[in-house]
């Protein structure tokens, strides 16, 4: 099993989250604010079974947008990835 952290633009958070939850993945969506820009995102946290990572980082690729953005005016743009995906060995998952 993997646990993966999603980190996505605030725009496009509830379009992903109803994509994952309606293809039967769990989601949870933690408030998070980029170190850069400065600016806030989401961070979607899943735990997934191995063989549905690959469907989860397609959902994902399909419901978020990349995004332009200047870091302050007069500052030269940046371009912000669709999401940024952190896949990690999961050991246990327990619902007690
Ligand atoms: P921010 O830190 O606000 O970064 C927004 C965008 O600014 C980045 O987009 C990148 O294009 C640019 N940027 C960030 N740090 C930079 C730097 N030191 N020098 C020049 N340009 C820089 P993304 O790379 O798509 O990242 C989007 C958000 O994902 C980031 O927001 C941050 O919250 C997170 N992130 C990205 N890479 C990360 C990493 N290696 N570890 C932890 N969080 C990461």
């Amino acid at each position: 099993m993997k646990l993966i952290l999603t980190i996505v633009r605030d725009d496009d958070a509830n379009e992903v989250m109803d994509a994952l939850t309606d293809h039967g993945f769990y989601v949870t969506r933690l408030a998070s604010t980029g170190g850069f820009l400065r600016m806030g995102n989401t961070v979607l946290l899943s735990g997934v079974e191995d063989d549905r990572v690959d469907q989860m980082l397609q959902i994902i690729q399909a419901h978020t947008q990349i995004h332009v953005q200047p870091p302050a005016p007069n500052q030269k743009e940046v371009q912000v990835s669709r999401a940024v995906v952190f896949v990690l060995e999961l050991e246990r998952l327990a619902k007690l």
